[in-house]
């Protein structure tokens, strides 16, 4: 699709913050967080510009899909048992209708895979979904205050093998990864134009004084001179270079937006080696332009610690990320080619995850009524000699797949592998890398903050388009299996998007190995978290209130819209462990599967427009407790009938 049509409108008028006066988002507490955080490991050899260096003894190769890494799967030893505490810690304060859990993770604990495999999935939709998966991935750490209390579910994160995220949810994982794991409660107190300053326009750049100590006009010249940086090496250069630099100023806290971090240093971070966090996945398309992408036939990228690469019958291969930029020919270099490092720029990955922004900036590019500092400044000449023929690509030249597996992929021709948001063929979250076999994930948390409605709450879309794609499971769903969904407009008629719904409870229902999953779709609970993708800004207040309501979604009002919810989500962890043990799961997920599963029913019907109105009633819980709980009791009776 060529979104220039459809968003120049939008994007004209939700960017008020870009053409505000200077000063305007100014701060008034210049209050300085005082944790040192260490990130991931700024090895790239000449900060943003891919690189000669010299190859290792040997040379770099792709490999094909059939299996998981070496790498990874020798990850994956280390993590899934430095899980095992954090998983008994988590059931410790999270009862589970009195079933000693403890006991069972003891008794298992000797062969990891008959326990829980746990993956947390953030979608798409710009800053609103960065911050709204950011509130559940707060609830589901165990780090924060008071997260690991009645209600909340502290230490889901801390339990977890995997988290994924796509475009505006690859913010939040390149956040949190590349500043060594940090919690969202840290982040948002950063502040200062250090981390997540969203006050701060990212077309205006961070305020002179932070970390980054930048004005304006240095901003432009800076994010100018990498980008021509790249291009001098013989690289070519997007508009998503633009962004990405763009983004990592505002995620990455380190000089320069972190110019010289690269996404493959998450590997050779002490921390990840020994299994101490989960690993992050970023998920993004391919394209060609012009080309409308469905779910029916995208080829789906992954970047992971390692490797940059596709699962697809289209592809079926992975290429080292720390070596993207190398000419590979047939999946190896030749022996006079060289070796090229720090393509894999961090800001480029979580950039080439979200191109949708890409239009934003064009349009403030070549509007110079809008910035005219874009149009006429330093940046001038970087605009109008990047590719913008088609505005949502990233430019990945060399193609890494040029020549290999030419019988089945059509990216062997290419020179240049055109790469694009992960939420284009609809799939908007980002379960492909977790449904994948060789993973042998149980559990999806997939958090869903599409604009799919139009007052830009989720109905269902993102899973109805993995569902009916895996549906083609000798074709593009290439064995991997998804429980059934039903259409969006039962989603909205039965209010599975206004709760948590478990998704494939009954996995002899589907066909093949396929995870639960937790879908935890956007609802206001304190706030109206519905703010629109391409809202550029987002004062303190607003970015807190966004997180709070998403810390809400994840423990339904800590436990005060369903007392019982968190004894359901640990059936939800439990089930498929359960099963391969042979293990009844205690009585009380019985009531917790009729109450949260879906069971099949549908009502196609046509709903009225969906237009929820904030559950807690007000936007200041703290302020009228008392009443908020009695209403809330209210309505999840109400609520619960209607399931
Ligand atoms: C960000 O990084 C800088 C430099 O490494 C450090 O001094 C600062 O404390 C960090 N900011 C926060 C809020 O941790
Ligand atoms: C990353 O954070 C962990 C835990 O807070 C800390 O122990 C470690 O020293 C940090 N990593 C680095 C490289 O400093
Ligand atoms: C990944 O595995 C390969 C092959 O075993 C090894 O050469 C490489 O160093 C590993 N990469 C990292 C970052 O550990
Ligand atoms: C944690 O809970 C205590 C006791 O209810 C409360 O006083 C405190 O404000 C809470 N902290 C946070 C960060 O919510
Ligand atoms: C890197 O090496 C390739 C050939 O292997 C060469 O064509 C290219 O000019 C080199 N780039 C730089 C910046 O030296
Ligand atoms: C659900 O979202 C899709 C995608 O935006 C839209 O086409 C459809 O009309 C929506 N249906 C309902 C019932 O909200
Ligand atoms: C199934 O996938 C293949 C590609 O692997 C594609 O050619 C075919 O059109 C797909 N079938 C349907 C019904 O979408
Ligand atoms: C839930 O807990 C979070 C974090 O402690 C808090 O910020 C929020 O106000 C609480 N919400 C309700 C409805 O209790
Ligand atoms: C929680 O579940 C138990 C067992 O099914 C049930 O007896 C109890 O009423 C439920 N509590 C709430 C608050 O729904
Ligand atoms: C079971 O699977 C079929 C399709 O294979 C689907 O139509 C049905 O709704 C599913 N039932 C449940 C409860 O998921
Ligand atoms: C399935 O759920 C619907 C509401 O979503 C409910 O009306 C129906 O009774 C349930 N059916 C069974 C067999 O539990
Ligand atoms: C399970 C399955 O169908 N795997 C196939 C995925 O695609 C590759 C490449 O076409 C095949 O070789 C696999 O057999």
């Amino acid at each position: 699709m060529k979104i220039s049509a459809l968003l120049s409108s939008i994007v004209l008028g939700a960017l008020p913050g870009a053409i505000a006066a200077p000063g305007f988002f100014e701060r008034e507490s210049e209050q300085l967080a005082a944790d040192i955080i260490v990130r991931a490991l700024p090895n790239a050899p000449n900060g943003y510009t891919p690189t000669n260096v010299t190859c290792p003894a040997s040379k770099p190769t792709l490999r094909s899909a059939a299996k998981l890494s070496s790498n990874e799967t020798s990850w994956l030893e280390t993590r899934r048992k430095k899980t095992v505490t954090p998983m008994k810690d988590f059931f410790s304060h999270i009862s589970v209708g009195g079933y000693d859990v403890g006991s069972y993770i003891d008794k298992h604990s000797s062969n990891m895979s008959n326990l829980p495999n746990i993956a947390i999935a953030a979608s798409g939709g710009g800053y609103r979904a960065m911050l709204n998966a950011a509130g559940v991935v707060k609830a589901f750490d165990s780090r924060v205050e008071n997260a690991t209390t009645k209600g909340h579910l502290g230490g889901i994160l801390q339990s977890a093998t995997y988290v994924a995220g796509l475009s505006g949810g690859s913010w939040l994982v390149g956040s949190i990864f590349i500043n060594n794991f940090t919690s969202v409660a840290d982040l948002q107190t950063y502040g200062n134009g250090q981390v997540w300053a969203l006050g701060d326009n990212i077309f205006e750049g961070p305020k002179t004084g932070s970390i980054h100590a930048l004005d304006t006009v240095d901003y432009y010249k800076d994010l100018a001179e990498a980008i021509e940086s790249k291009r001098k090496a013989g690289f070519d250069a997007s508009i998503t270079d633009i962004w990405g630099r763009a983004l990592a100023f505002q995620m990455y806290n380190a000089t320069e937006g972190g110019i010289d971090y690269t996404w493959s240093s998450i590997a050779e971070t002490q921390d990840f080696i020994d299994g101490n966090y989960p690993m992050p996945l970023v998920v993004a398309d391919s394209r060609n332009p012009g080309e409308v992408l469905s779910s029916s036939y995208s080829t789906v990228f992954e970047f992971n610690p390692w490797e940059f690469g596709s699962f697809d019958p289209t592809l079926f291969g992975f290429a080292p990320l720390k070596y993207l930029g190398s000419d590979f020919d047939d999946g190896s270099i030749s022996s006079n080619g060289s070796c090229v490092r720090g393509f894999d720029n961090a800001g480029f990955i979580i950039g080439s995850s979200a191109t949708l922004f890409n239009e934003a900036i064009t349009e403030l590019g070549s509007n110079s009524s809008s910035i005219t500092a874009w149009a006429e400044g330093v940046l001038k000449d970087v605009f109008e000699s990047v590719d913008k023929a088609d505005d949502d690509i990233a430019s990945y030249k060399p193609n890494p797949f040029y020549g290999y597996n030419k019988a089945i992929s059509p990216f062997a021709s290419q020179t240049t592998l055109d790469i694009t948001d992960g939420g284009e063929d609809g799939q908007n979250i980002p379960l492909h890398p977790l449904i994948q076999p060789e993973r042998a994930v149980d559990v999806i948390f997939a958090i869903d903050s599409s604009a799919d409605t139009s007052l830009s709450w989720p109905n269902g879309t993102s899973l109805v388009a993995t569902y009916e794609r895996s549906l083609n499971s000798t074709g593009i769903g290439n064995g991997t299996a998804f429980p059934a969904v039903p259409d969006q407009n039962t989603f909205v008629n039965l209010g599975l998007n206004t709760r948590p719904t478990f998704f494939g409870c009954n996995s002899s229902n589907i066909t093949g190995p396929a995870p639960l999953v937790v879908y935890l779709p956007n609802y206001p609970y304190s706030s109206q978290s519905n703010t629109s993708t391409y809202q550029m800004t987002y004062e303190d207040w607003q970015r807190d209130n966004i997180i709070t309501n998403g810390y809400e979604i994840a423990t339904m009002a800590n436990g005060t819209r369903d007392g019982n919810f968190t004894a359901c989500v640990g059936c939800a962890i439990l089930s498929r462990s359960f099963e391969r043990t042979n293990t009844d799961l205690p009585d009380i997920c019985t009531q917790c599967f009729t109450n949260y599963c879906w069971n099949g029913t549908t009502n196609s019907t046509t709903p009225n427009e969906y237009e929820p109105t904030d559950l807690l009633a007000s936007s200041d819980a703290s302020f009228m407790m008392p009443t908020i709980l009695s209403s809330v009791m209210a309505v999840s009776v109400a609520l619960f009938t209607l399931v």
